[in-house]
């Protein structure tokens, strides 16, 4: 039963077959979060979920034979840590196959915080794609592109004006039948206006961004997925203010991949990559190899998320002191950093 093609345009697959017990029927997919619950989608229809699932939006649910829901394990799951004072994990979106970050042409463009995006994308074993929308508002498209291709060897770059019919094509490659897409980055870069590009008609609210510097107005205020006219499956987020990684050892890997190379050949395996004899770091930095920002992002992103991933796991000692150092650090590499 749990294999019909309804199931599978959802994005049903073995992983989540495989989970589910012989009386655990009705599986569903959580498309939006509220306070008093979720809704989620199934091959029967709509369906309303309690607020202890836990659930979060692209989670899938089965209900069990005493009709208790229950949440399946995921293959993915999208997190940073949540804004604010507290040390909390805030998760985004569940079972998300590719993540779109979004920025445009514009004052928005941050490569520290687009590294940011794909950092927790990788972390979660999902694809990135960097998504560049409004050339029509910049004079040189190709100083962005390339900014964003320095990002990762792993990740394309795709320019778009995204009020046009243009995204169909250019994101044909990730929009299939059964996918799931997640679009992450700040208010007003065009995330809802995408959703209508891929989709028949207007079906998500947007509203025009400041003129003067492009800053958007919060329009979406809560993460929806949308099933697309062409079968894929789209959680649209609200614009996001800041991302903080927390747990993402392997995405940071991932994303610095060469300087982490680089770093397994320092002399002392704890090297700070300061004043320590034999640093592998500081030799292609003085040799011009290495890009010095981007080392310094790194090292930055590196100690915040050190820093998160303990705060969350309830050792607080000395983070007050920490926390400020990072902040200092921040502050001196600028706007996203
Ligand atoms: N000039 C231009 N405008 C665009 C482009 N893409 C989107 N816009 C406009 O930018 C404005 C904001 O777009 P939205 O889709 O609402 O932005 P959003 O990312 O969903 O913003 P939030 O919901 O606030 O997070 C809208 O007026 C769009 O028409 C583009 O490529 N070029
Ligand atoms: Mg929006
Ligand atoms: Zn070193």
């Amino acid at each position: 039963m749990p294999d019909t093609p309804a199931l599978a345009a959802l994005g049903w697959r073995p992983f989540f077959a495989e989970q589910i017990t012989e009386t655990e029927r009705t599986p569903a997919r959580v498309t939006e979060v509220h306070r008093n619950g979720a809704e989620a989608e199934g091959a029967e229809g709509a369906l309303s979920l309690p607020p202890t699932l836990g659930a979060t939006v692209g989670d899938w649910v089965v209900t069990g034979a005493e009709g208790a829901p229950r949440r399946l394990d995921r293959q993915s799951l999208l997190k940073r840590r949540a804004p604010g004072r507290g040390y909390e994990m805030q998760a985004i979106a569940a079972n998300v196959d590719t993540v779109f970050a979004v920025t445009s042409c514009t004052r928005d463009f941050s490569v520290a915080r687009l590294e940011r995006y794909v950092a927790l994308t990788f972390e979660a074993g999902a694809a990135a794609v960097i998504v560049l929308t409004k050339p029509d508002l910049c004079d040189d498209v190709a100083e962005f592109e390339a900014a964003a291709r320095a990002i990762s060897m792993d990740v394309p770059i795709i320019t778009l004006d995204a009020r046009t019919d243009a995204p169909r094509q250019a994101l044909a490659p990730w929009v299939e039948p059964g996918r799931t897409i997640a679009l992450l980055g700040s208010s007003g870069v065009g995330k809802s206006t995408l959703v209508n590009a891929l989709s028949d008609g207007a079906t998500v609210a947007t509203q025009p961004a400041r003129a003067a510097d492009q800053r958007g107005r919060h329009t979406t205020t809560r993460r929806q997925m949308h099933r697309l006219s062409g079968g894929a499956l789209v959680v649209d987020t609200p614009g996001m203010r800041e991302v903080q990684l927390a747990d993402a050892d392997a995405g940071l890997a991932r994303l610095f991949a060469d300087l982490e190379a680089r770093a397994a050949t320092c002399r002392f395996r704890d090297c700070a990559h300061g004043e320590e004899p034999g640093c592998a770091i500081k030799a292609a930095l003085a040799a011009g190899v290495i890009d010095h920002a981007r080392v310094e992002r790194w090292q930055v992103l590196k100690a915040e998320n050190a820093f998160n991933t303990e705060s969350l796991a309830g050792r607080r000692w000395d983070e007050k002191e920490r926390a400020e150092g990072i902040r200092d650090r921040r502050a001196r590499l600028g706007k996203g950093g």
